[in-house]
Order: C-alpha cells, then sequence, then structure tokens
C-alpha cells in the first residue's frame, strides 16, 4: 500500500519565517509600510481593542517614586497584550521633564570607564574618558555594557568582568520590580542601545543570563521605534506596537525568551517629546492623548495617509529618514542569532557555573529604606535636574535626540541566591 500522502500547503502550513517577513515589513522604505496594525497604547481607543488589556497599580504610601523621577504608580497606564503573553508595557510613566535625567546618564555617564561601549576597539583611550562633546565620537557610539559586560561573541557573561552596575539605573528597575509583584528582582546587567533614524536592531532571544523567572526591564528615550514582540521561535508572528519616549516594555514569563527586534526609528511627534522633555510649567497644554505616530510621522516620500499633520519632531539639518542603506545595530553575534533548540541543554551547562549562597530577604525594602533616609542615597536626580532645567543645558542633549534613540535594558543575571562558582 502506497504511504499516505500529505497535500504540499498542509505540509509548509508552519510559516518558519513568520518574524522575519514582519521585520522586513516595517523595514522596507519604499513603499512605505502600512502601520494600521502597530499597537499604539497613546491612543485611548487601543483599550477598546479586544487584544490590549489595561490594569491599574495601587498608590504608593509613600513618595518614593518622587526620587526617582516617576509619577506615582496609580497614574501609570499599564497594559497586556493577549497575542504576547508575559509582556507589560507602561506608557510614558516619568513625571514631564524627568526623562532629561536619564538622556544625559546615556548619553554622558554611562559611556564613561570602567563600563565598556562599541568604541574601545577603535579609539585612543584618552578620548574615551568622557566621549560626550566629541562629535565624531558620539554619532559612532551604538551601545554601553554595564554591570556583567557581556560577551558578545560567545553570548557570556563572566564572573571576573564585572563593574559596578550604576545606583541610579538600579533603583529604577528595582522600583519598576516592586510594583509590578517581582520583590527579589537583582539588576546585574545592562546593556544601553544608541539608534540612528536608519538603525534597526534585528530578529533575536536574550537568553544567556542564568535566570529567565526574572523580568527584563526595557526603557526608551527619544524618537519612536516599531518594536516586534513574537515567541519562542521565528514562526510566530509578532506582534508590532509603538514604542515611544519613556515606555517601559517589560518581558516576563512566555515573553523574557520570545524572539524580538527593532525593525525601524520613526521621527516621535511633537506631543510626544513634549510631554517626556518640557518641565513641569512648559509642559501644561501637552496634550493626554498623545499622537497617532503611523499617521502623523512620516516623511512625504513614505507617507502611508493621505493627511498627516504637519507638525513632527526632527532635525533642521539632517532628513529624520534617510534614504542611504539601513545601519543594523552592530552587536556581534547578538543579530540574528539562530533559533535556540537546546535551550534546556544550555541552561544545565551554564548552571555549573553556579553555586548556591544564603542571601538576605528582599532587596526592595532595603532600597525602599535607604531612600527614605537620604543619606545612604548615592544618586541624585532631583539635583541633577536642576541643572539640566535651563534651556541652555539641555539643549545639547535635545540636539543629539532629534536624530537618536536611546534604549537602555536591564536584566538579572544570577538565579536569587546563586553566584558564579568560580567567584
Ligand atoms: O531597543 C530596544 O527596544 C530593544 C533592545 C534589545 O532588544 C536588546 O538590547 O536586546
Amino acid at each position: 500500500m502506497a504511504a499516505p500522502t500529505m497535500n504540499k500547503s498542509k505540509r509548509c502550513s508552519l510559516d518558519i519565517d513568520a518574524f522575519k517577513r514582519e521585520f522586513k515589513h516595517y523595514k522596507r522604505r519604499q513603499p512605505a509600510p502600512n502601520f494600521s496594525q502597530v499597537v499604539d497604547f497613546t491612543v485611548p481607543s487601543v483599550t477598546g481593542t479586544q487584544s490590549v488589556l489595561p490594569f491599574k497599580l495601587d498608590s504608593d504610601s509613600d513618595d518614593f517614586h518622587l526620587k526617582l523621577g516617576l509619577k506615582t504608580p496609580a497614574e501609570w497606564q499599564c497594559f497586556k497584550h493577549k497575542g504576547s503573553p508575559g509582556l507589560i508595557f507602561i506608557r510614558n510613566p516619568f513625571l514631564p521633564g524627568y526623562q532629561r535625567f536619564w538622556v544625559k546618564q546615556c548619553v554622558q555617564e554611562f559611556p564613561k570607564k570602567p563600563n565598556k561601549t562599541n568604541l574601545d576597539q577603535n579609539t585612543q583611550p584618552e578620548a574615551l574618558h568622557s566621549i560626550w562633546g566629541n562629535e565624531e565620537l558620539i554619532k559612532r557610539l551604538r551601545w554601553v555594557t554595564l554591570g556583567y559586560q557581556y560577551d558578545w561573541t560567545n553570548k557570556l557573561y563572566y564572573a571576573d568582568d564585572h563593574v559596578p552596575f550604576p545606583a541610579d539605573l538600579a533603583a529604577l528597575a528595582k522600583y519598576f520590580a516592586s510594583k509590578l509583584g517581582f520583590m527579589n528582582f537583582e539588576p546585574e546587567a545592562g546593556i544601553v542601545n544608541f539608534y540612528h533614524m536608519d538603525s534597526t536592531l534585528g530578529g533575536h532571544t536574550d537568553h544567556s543570563e542564568y535566570d529567565m523567572e526574572a523580568p527584563l526591564f526595557s526603557i526608551s528615550f527619544g524618537q519612536t521605534a516599531v518594536f516586534l514582540l513574537g515567541g519562542p521561535t521565528k514562526s510566530t508572528k509578532p506582534v508590532a506596537m509603538f514604542v515611544n519616549s519613556g515606555d517601559v516594555v517589560v518581558m516576563t514569563g512566555p515573553a523574557r525568551l520570545a524572539y524580538h527586534a527593532i525593525p525601524r526609528i520613526m521621527p516621535a511627534c511633537e506631543a510626544v517629546i513634549e510631554e517626556s522633555f518640557a518641565l513641569q510649567e512648559q509642559s501644561e497644554h501637552a496634550h493626554t492623548s498623545i499622537c497617532h505616530p503611523h499617521l502623523q510621522s512620516l516623511d512625504d516620500d513614505e507617507m502611508c495617509d493621505p493627511n498627516p499633520p504637519k507638525k513632527i519632531f526632527k532635525s533642521d539639518t539632517e532628513p529624520c529618514v534617510s534614504d542611504s542603506k539601513p545601519a543594523v545595530l552592530k552587536r556581534t553575534s547578538a543579530v540574528e542569532p539562530e533559533v535556540e533548540e537546546n535551550r534546556t541543554e544550555e541552561v544545565a551547562q551554564q548552571n555549573k557555573y553556579l553555586t548556591t549562597v544564603e542571601k538576605s530577604s528582599s532587596n526592595v525594602d532595603c532600597l525602599v529604606d535607604s531612600c527614605k533616609s537620604n543619606e545612604n542615597l548615592t544618586f541624585d536626580i532631583q539635583g541633577e535636574m536642576d541643572k539640566l532645567s535651563t534651556e541652555l543645558s539641555w539643549q545639547p542633549y535635545a540636539d543629539y535626540l532629534k536624530i537618536s534613540r536611546i534604549n537602555m535594558n536591564v536584566r538579572q543575571v544570577l538565579p536569587k541566591g546563586k553566584i558564579f562558582t568560580n567567584m
């Protein structure tokens, strides 16, 4: 008897390239893609869509959020998405203007030694002490690594390749974690990505950390991105969403190991920039319903809407969308990795480098306690904000942001109670 045959279309029903297809779609310049399927959390009606599930957090019993430049958690607009289990999206929880502080940290403080940057290989060591002010270096800056330094080639962290994690960013990430119920989150490694208007970041998973139960926090500033979040393999069609300045993407549960990518940077609309960077008194006119980037932000040559509002935030000197070949954000081995088939084996292999230790209980309590008593606080966001409050002091950063997007992401590397064996 002849073996049963399957018709060809059935055999091919698994779309192994669903992720890549979406990536290519949103990356395309000519003709411009249709952005109507991109989830826009700034639009009030987004909560009316069946896939988006808004939720609220309780208010804080103290004013610790103010020390971090955040609105009270009860005011945060938080969302889940049915198509991306484990994703939590917090729409710009920062107080008006306070993103200025983080932008300054990213471009001026974090690139300083002992942190590593992509510039280390080809730059005179003395020029690396402070790259802010060096126009050529700032243009070439693509990434900075914090805490446990990520080895891009071997996709590993090492016990002896570690620098102190910035206290301010640690406090911010722990605070977000605690509000979302991750009381023991420990920020141990971070990557700050710097995008130009033509940058993309290929589909990848963040699988080098030893703890996959801990969430990954991703916080963005400046120009808008189209963010794709898929599933465990590239056969899952990703959900596309706009990530605006100040937005916080949290990847937990299944989303923690999901494929994700940035196929496109788009000009942010003026209202987003105003809401993010204008100081309290200046931002009184900022709109609550911010904008619709897919309608507002395209140059004439890639317009998909026939009547886009004219006002967009863009550089006076450089076009927001360049015609040149888009630059891929180069991070050796991190871009477009192979599907991980041997994850379980990999985790077992990795775990042999870890030892169990007794650690004290919730570090979030310690953080809140130390921040309540100002003596122990090693950072002063309000003091820095005072310095950034004149338009003259803010202008160089504002100029940089007109053609840039910054993303800082924070990870826990080791499971609670474990340290590297060879420490
Ligand atoms: O820029 C982003 O929003 C994502 C960055 C990212 O996926 C990464 O650094 O692994």
